[in-house]
């Protein structure tokens, strides 16, 4: 603590950094809303470096982020938000740390938190789904945003089944969530087979590709995936390239022709009111960012996310109509 005219005083963005400045606190009894580190990218073939990215996340969060929606929401004051750090696991023991992560997220929803964490590539996502649906006893209606479907079956023959590129398929063989209340949204760029939308429709997802998502008015969409999870508990999962190239470079797989960084805040501040146990955004990578351009955007879907969960606690909020 710092002294000015002899007052306390705490400089916006100093000391160590935590998400959007909130305590950090490793016991989630009491917590409304938990956010976890998952530093793996072990998930990734190229590119790696998502590991580094909880850390990138909270650091721009420092620097950029103000308490206060927009909207007038303010989540770190309409309950109570800690940040966990980071789960202590082990990029050489892939199926060990997705053990690691499982348990922790499962230790916050247990303890009746909901869950933000900040990847990490996209393979984090399965144990969190894991934890999410031990935790619900249900399958989850998955709200997914991402320049990819990630339903790859596997890759080399069946040599690999767990990357950042088969997520939601093992999601489905596992019954984690349940693909006719699930969309995805955002597709974009070059695919090998089995990443175009008839592979997602042939598993029950609908998807939404990036040209007819930007072409939709993000009330539209809103209403559009309001209808489909039917008030089912939900997880919102956001790949960062989803975004394009241009406004998010320091992602594990970019692509040309993505959402512009308005766009994508939109569709998610028009998510008010979804029944959210658990958020990701994930695929955070700082080595291939610029002037923490990626980091800052990150922050902010983060930030975003964190809005959408505290609305989800109905802490001083009232819900969105799914009439
Ligand atoms: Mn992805």
């Amino acid at each position: 603590m710092a002294f000015l005219d002899g007052k306390p005083v705490a400089g916006r963005g100093a000391g160590i950094a935590t998400f959007a400045g909130i305590d950090w606190v490793t016991d989630p009894t009491g917590a409304q809303i938990a956010v976890l580190g998952v530093p793996f990218d072990a998930g990734g073939a190229v590119r790696v470096g998502a590991r580094q990215g909880p850390a990138a996340i909270r650091r721009a969060s420092m620097a950029s982020l103000r308490p206060s929606h927009r909207n007038g929401r303010v989540p770190t004051r309409a309950c109570r938000c800690i940040d966990m750090g980071d789960v202590a696991l082990i990029n050489e023991l892939p199926d060990v740390s997705r053990r690691l992560v499982e348990d922790e997220a499962f230790r916050c929803l247990d303890a009746g938190a909901r869950v933000l964490a900040l990847g990490g590539d996209h393979a984090t996502t399965l144990p969190l789904l894991r934890a999410a649906r031990r935790a619900t006893g249900v399958p989850l209606a998955l709200v997914h945003f991402d320049a990819h479907q990630d339903v790859v079956e596997s890759y080399y023959g069946g040599a690999v089944r767990y990357n950042n590129g088969t997520v939601f398929s093992r999601a489905v063989e596992e019954g984690l969530v349940d693909p006719q209340r699930s969309i995805q949204m955002g597709m974009n760029g070059t695919v090998f087979p089995g990443m175009r939308p008839e592979d997602s429709r042939a598993l029950g997802f609908t998807v939404i590709e990036a040209d007819a998502l930007v072409a939709m008015a993000p009330d539209s969409l809103a209403q559009r995936v309001f209808a489909i999870t039917a008030g089912a508990p939900a997880y919102l999962s956001f790949d960062l390239d989803v975004f394009d190239v241009s406004v998010a470079p320091g992602t594990g797989a970019p692509e040309a022709g993505g959402l512009l960084a308005r766009e994508g805040l939109a569709f998610l501040r028009a998510l008010d009111g979804l029944p959210l146990v658990g958020a990701d955004v994930v695929e955070m990578n700082p080595l291939f960012d610029s002037a923490d351009i990626t980091a800052i955007l990150a922050a902010n879907v983060a930030f975003e996310l964190l809005t959408l969960l505290s609305a989800a606690t109905g802490e001083g909020h009232e819900q969105h109509s799914t009439s």
